[in-house]
């Protein structure tokens, strides 16, 4: 046998890109080994896959490489931030075809039993769904959707559906940048409808809107008075307003919040130039009032794509995305800064001592950062 014998496994047409050899054993060679005995070993490809290879196994659909793109875009590693973006800009001429749905609500509000409900009838109407979620709690927590794979089980099970738990934040652009990405990544993969779930506790309701076409808010019925608190601002950013649970001794009540709701839309201003915003009923459990959601998403899309406004929105969406992607690589670029990082603390502590100003701390860090950068 020969030094530079090639294993079987490798490929006899690129025998230089295999760096293993087959030596003549010592005379004391163990027993054969069966391959089948560690036939899992074999099945398991070690190496992370290429640009490539993401993006033909992206576009076929693969689930398992769609999973992996997600991941890279996801993953807080640099070498991996540079890769993501290479697939992304390979991808890109294949994103923009799905209708981008964010879902909000209180905790509770029942927006992941929605998302199960409403999605099975989506995939029951031939579509393809994914589901994402920011959790704005997610960098301290590790993510809750993770919990509420058990909560979407019909839908998880179903070969049209696709769902992601929230990514954690990190340097780079965080959860806002991430879920974006692999919202781009899930329409080149050819899903019909992306759903982005996030509980509504503030910020995250803005940075939704900011990414979605149509933006819903569930909420639970109420008296009055509750609907007169709740912020005028989250309302304003809705396009539609589902009064959930909207089944049993709570229907009627429903019916009457959603007048309730109505009355005051009416006086607010609409989310959608073009697009009255209403309220209406729904339960995920009866399943009543799921099929017109539908409706309305698609009324409400044929309406802004012939007037021009769903266009319009797309077009600021990317605006305003790459001006928030500025003032993060800036942030991280700042506080990742050698001298920048050195020098913090101590001016952090002479400025509570009160021996410098603010400005004169934060006009010597910049000195430090830029004398770096030129
Ligand atoms: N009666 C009724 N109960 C519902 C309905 N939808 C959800 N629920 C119940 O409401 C509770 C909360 O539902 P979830 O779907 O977990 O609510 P969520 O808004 O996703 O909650 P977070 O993820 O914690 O923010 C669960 O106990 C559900 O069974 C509905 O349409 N009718
Ligand atoms: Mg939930």
């Amino acid at each position: 046998m020969s030094m530079d014998q090639r294993p079987e496994w490798s490929d006899p047409n690129k025998p230089d890109q295999c760096s293993s050899f087959i030596r003549k054993g010592d005379g004391q060679e163990n027993q054969p080994v069966s391959i089948q005995k560690y036939s899992r070993f074999q099945k398991q490809k070690s190496t992370e896959p290429t640009v490539q290879e993401l993006y033909e196994g992206v576009l076929k659909g693969d689930r398992s490489l769609l999973a992996r793109a997600i991941t890279l875009v996801e993953s807080n590693a640099e070498r991996h931030f540079q890769k993501s973006q290479q697939l992304l800009q390979l991808l890109l001429p294949h994103t923009g075809k799905a209708i981008r749905v964010g879902i909000t609500g209180v905790p509770g509000a029942g927006k992941s039993t929605f998302i199960e409900a409403f999605g099975t009838y989506l995939c029951g109407l031939g579509l393809r769904i994914a589901v994402l979620a920011i959790d704005p709690s997610s960098s301290i927590s590790g993510g809750s959707i993770l919990g509420d794979k058990t909560r979407m089980e019909q839908l998880a099970r179903n070969p049209h559906a696709f769902i992601r738990p929230s990514p954690t934040a990190g340097k780079l652009g965080g959860v806002h940048r991430k879920t974006r990405e692999a919202m781009l990544i899930c329409e080149a993969a050819g899903f019909d409808v992306i759903l982005i779930e996030t509980v509504g506790v503030g910020q995250s309701e803005v940075i939704i809107r900011d990414m979605v076409d149509f933006f819903m808010l569930l909420v639970l019925t109420g008296a009055g008075d509750e609907l007169q608190g709740m912020k005028k601002g989250i309302m304003e950013l809705a396009d539609a307003i589902i009064v959930h649970k909207a089944d049993g001794d709570n229907k009627l009540i429903a019916e009457k919040t959603k007048r309730e709701y109505n009355r005051i839309l009416h006086f607010l201003q609409p989310a959608t130039r073009g697009w009255q915003t209403k309220a209406y009923t729904c339960s995920s459990l009866t399943k009543e009032g799921i099929g017109d959601i539908w409706k309305v998403i698609r009324t409400f899309e044929q309406k802004g794509k012939a007037s021009g406004v769903f266009e319009e929105r797309r077009k600021s969406q990317s605006r305003e995305w790459m001006y928030s992607m500025i003032t993060d690589h800036l942030h991280y670029q700042f506080y990742q800064h050698p001298d920048v990082k050195n020098q913090l603390p101590k001016l952090e502590n002479e400025v509570i001592a009160g021996d410098i100003t603010v400005a004169t701390a934060v006009e010597k860090l910049f000195q430090l950062f830029l004398d770096r950068k030129n």
